[in-house]
């Protein structure tokens, strides 16, 4: 039998997305979203932002899903039904995409790479010294799917690895702090920060001015989870006291950045265009069609929102 799904809100990868499930899925009827749409009778949404009125007019809704692994958006939508399970995107492409990430940007600020790239500008042979990845720390701030899988990265390529969370992990070779009272002491040593906790209240903000001075002086900072995190006001000027050395920011707090933000002309801060990572449409389709079985089984859900939590 053919289970019905929307995919809302999906822009230029609803075109790939469709292909995907045809190919994986084919199970699964996609139909785009499109204005005026009869959505009333489809049980299933795959949704990035859903439009004004697609909730009240969804009257068969049975399960969501999130186009991608953060589900803040969804949830700040106070149409959303409240009795319908949110089930965010975990896939291994995804993931394996972030850890390529974390991986290349870690050691893009272990090796210093603008003081070679401040060599190069002026033709200039200089010595550059750097530490052994076991005499380097790097702190990785949520321990999740993504967290726990670049950590593991960082431990195979020899680095000093410690972790964040709400709740204690024990993860081979990671040292692990948890909880407010635990973010002090994570951060003494913490010279490369990477940053990949959900958008909560709790979370928002929380790379400030407060935490980057408990950072060892000249430390790094890697932002791939979302914009809400930082006051970018105290990066810059953290950056400009030499607190904070250098930075990576995949997210921000208004994309696409405007072209006169401050950002783009800041020395050794590199910005990616919130493209750390991104969900595979075939790898997705996959995922998605065995949850829509498992949900028609009767059986548990995985990765589903608590929206208590907000992650
Ligand atoms: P998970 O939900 O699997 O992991 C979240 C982690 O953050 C958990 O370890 C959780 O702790 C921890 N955490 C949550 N709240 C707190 C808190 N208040 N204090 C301390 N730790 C906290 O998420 P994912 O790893 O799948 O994804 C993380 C985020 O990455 C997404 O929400 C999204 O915003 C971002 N992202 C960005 C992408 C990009 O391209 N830039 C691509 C994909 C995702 P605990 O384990 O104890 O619950
Ligand atoms: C995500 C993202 O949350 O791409 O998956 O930002």
């Amino acid at each position: 039998m053919k289970r019905t799904l929307l995919l809302a809100s999906a822009g230029e990868r609803a075109e790939s997305l469709t292909r995907a499930f045809a190919e994986m899925a084919p199970d699964i009827d996609v139909r785009t979203h499109a204005p005026g749409m009869d959505v009333s009778q489809i049980p299933y949404c795959l949704v990035w932002r859903a439009a004004p009125g697609l909730w009240p007019a969804m009257k068969s809704l049975k399960l969501v899903f999130t186009l991608g692994a953060g589900a803040e958006r969804l949830l700040a939508d106070p149409g959303l039904p409240r009795d319908v399970p949110l089930v965010r995107m975990v896939e291994p492409e995804l993931t394996r995409g972030m850890v390529e990430y974390v991986l290349w940007q870690s050691l893009f600020h272990h090796r210093k790479v603008w003081e070679l790239e401040a060599a190069q500008s002026c033709a200039t042979w200089r010595p550059h010294a750097y530490p052994a990845p076991w005499d380097r720390t790097i702190g990785i701030m949520g321990l999740g799917e993504l967290g726990s899988a670049a950590a593991a990265k960082l431990v195979e390529f020899g680095f000093k690895v410690r972790g964040w969370s709400r709740s204690p992990k024990a993860l081979p070779k990671v040292e692990s702090f948890h909880g407010v009272d635990q973010l002090p002491a994570f951060l003494a040593a913490t010279e490369i920060l990477v940053c990949l906790l959900p958008l909560t209240p709790e979370t928002r903000g929380i790379l400030n001015a407060a935490l980057f001075a408990q950072l060892p002086r000249g430390a790094s900072v890697i932002n791939a989870a979302r914009g809400g995190h930082l006051v970018e006001a105290d990066l810059s000027a953290a950056m400009a006291s030499g607190q904070i050395a250098a930075a990576t920011l995949d997210v921000f707090a208004t994309e696409p950045l405007p072209p006169d933000h401050p950002f783009w002309s800041t020395e050794r801060l590199y910005i990616t265009p919130h493209n750390a990572s991104i969900t595979d449409p075939r790898s997705a389709a996959w995922r998605i069609s065995n949850q829509v079985a498992k949900f028609e089984a009767g059986e548990a859900l995985e990765n589903v929102v608590d929206r208590q939590r907000g992650y």
